[in-house]
């Protein structure tokens, strides 16, 4: 691999040149939010596009770190706001660094029996631990961005995720963010 710069708009997150896009709508993610039928309406109707990913692709190979930016746009399936599918790393023991670009977002953590949720704006840098999954969400009007670098050989686990879910989402109430257990209630964490 030889050295390189990358374009990074900072307002928008689109990376130039990137080898790699993923595209997801809402159909791409049946199953994963609380509201199964505003889901399926969604998916049915326009099939709006919940998130992009832009990525630099390097060798999966030990010791190189992939750089990404992931542009999650504004919307709510039922109350709950557009989101990634989120994953747990393939190698559990493989950190992550976000750092929030453009609009305003949450980071949703947990492993085992601990969960975690961090705001994020532009210029948060957030850090996930090895061993935590990992999921990031739009609370705003405008579309969120961040950077992602991780170890090229990390891997994604989807499946562990699409079984169990998260335990904890984020969904509107009145005009702002409420953090709630997956089965519903307040965890009163965060206003
Ligand atoms: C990120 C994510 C990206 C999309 O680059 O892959 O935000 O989320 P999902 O992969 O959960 O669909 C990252 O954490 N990479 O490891
Ligand atoms: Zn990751």
């Amino acid at each position: 691999m030889e050295p390189f710069a990358l374009a990074l708009d900072l307002a928008t997150g689109r990376l130039a040149p990137h080898t790699s896009s993923i595209v997801r709508r809402v159909s791409d993610m049946r199953g994963m939010y609380a509201d199964g039928e505003a889901e399926r309406q969604l998916a049915s109707g326009g099939d709006p596009v919940v998130y992009e990913v832009l990525q630099y692709d390097v060798p999966t190979e030990s010791g190189q770190l992939v750089c990404c930016t992931t542009v999650i746009h504004a919307g709510l399936v039922g109350d709950e706001y557009f989101m990634t599918k989120g994953h747990f790393h393939e190698k559990r023991e493989t950190g992550e660094v976000y750092l929030g670009l453009a609009g305003r977002g949450y980071l949703l953590l947990f492993v085992d029996d601990r969960a975690a949720e961090l705001e994020m704006g532009p210029g948060t840098l957030a850090y996930v631990p090895p061993y935590w999954a990992h999921r990031t969400l739009n609370v705003g009007d405008e579309p969120f961005t961040f950077l992602g670098v991780y170890p090229a050989d990390a891997g994604h686990d989807y499946g562990t995720i699409e079984k169990a879910g998260f335990p904890r989402r984020v969904v509107r109430e009145g005009s702002g963010p409420v953090v709630v257990q997956a089965s519903g209630e307040a965890t009163g964490a965060v206003g």
